[in-house]
């Protein structure tokens, strides 16, 4: 019990150091066969992190990790604990997608302070506070600036209204991809007068909660005649509320969207939505590749960028079976 008060006074310390004094570099990583490799997921209820979750189980064998594998249930708290008892089960190298930018960083600090390389994979945390090469080795992940404005622009070529009405469905407040997917779409969209946002508010980036705000905002608006929803998942959602409520996805309101599920992929064919940006969750390979240059003493990036594409109703049905 005392051990452990006093192990949290030493890591309170470090983090508190860590806002103002500089660090040392990230951790070293020696080459080794096999790693202990801790993957702390924050949550498994969509396709997307169960994707993400099985590429990492999927790359376990052929890059020689030993790996810990957890799921924090959609708790920013939770996340931070498994990444604790991680670090006390002596994991040489951390794989964590934060589920929010500020409350993941003890998380990253800990990891540092307790001489763990971190990879942030697929959304990263406040760089006002943590930053590659210092606190953490890189962020893996996509443009998410870049898909809002893809999305944005997919939408100025191809509505063909006079005014676009737009409900806008957030992801997870405070996660980075719901931050820069909301300011790259916005920026963009805003740049053409036909269209205005009327409405903008979180669906956690999940699909029944999609489907209850898109309920709850078609009674406000009944006009809007796009959604952009910052998933796959919470745009499925709207398109089940729309439908219950009489609308026609496709025909008389335009869907757009991000991430290229198998389900955002059949909707396309359908015809009920327009547009998908890509944003992979296949991150397995990837960090097995990161992680075996770091050891090797290559100079890593501080972001390692995902290109993605993008799937309309002309490449939908190609895409479908690789989909997820
Ligand atoms: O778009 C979403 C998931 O962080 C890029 O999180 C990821 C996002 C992805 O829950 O579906």
């Amino acid at each position: 019990m005392k051990r452990r008060i006093l192990l949290g006074a030493a890591i309170a310390v470090s983090v508190s150091l860590s806002a103002g004094v500089s660090f040392a570099d990230t951790p070293p990583l020696a080459v080794k066969d096999t790693y202990r490799v801790g993957f702390a997921q924050m949550e498994s209820n969509n396709p997307w992190r169960i994707a993400e979750t099985k590429s990492f189980h999927d790359t376990a064998k052929s890059c020689g990790w030993e790996l810990i594998a957890t799921d924090a249930a959609g708790s920013a708290a939770k996340q931070v604990a498994d990444v604790d008892s991680m670090i006390a089960q002596g994991i040489d190298v951390l794989f964590l997608p934060p589920r929010e930018e500020k409350p993941l960083l003890p998380a990253v600090m800990k990891a540092k302070a307790a001489g763990i390389p971190t990879f942030l994979i697929d959304r990263s945390v406040d760089s006002n506070i943590a930053q590659a090469g210092e606190h953490f080795v890189a962020f893996l992940g996509s443009d998410f600036i870049e898909q809002g404005n893809r999305a944005a622009e997919w939408l100025i070529d191809n509505f063909a209204g006079e005014k676009g009405v737009i409900v806008e469905l957030e992801g997870t407040t405070g996660s980075s991809p719901a931050n820069d997917r909301k300011k790259g779409f916005d920026d963009r969209i805003l740049q053409d007068d036909r269209f205005e946002i009327v409405a903008s508010q979180t669906g956690d980036f999940a699909r029944d909660l999609g489907r209850q705000v898109m309920e709850t905002l078609l009674q406000a608006h009944p006009d809007v005649n796009v959604v952009y929803a910052h998933n796959d998942e919470m745009a499925i959602g709207a398109i089940q509320a729309l439908e219950l409520a009489g609308r026609k996805p496709g025909v008389d309101i335009t869907v757009v969207s991000i991430d290229g599920t198998r389900d955002a992929l059949q909707a396309i064919i359908d015809g009920k939505m327009g547009v998908t940006v890509e944003s992979s969750p296949f991150f397995g390979p990837l960090a097995c590749d990161v992680m075996k240059k770091y050891a090797a003493g290559e100079k890593i990036p501080g972001w390692v960028k995902v290109e993605d594409r993008v799937f309309t109703i002309e490449n939908a049905a190609d895409h479908i079976d690789e989909a997820y």
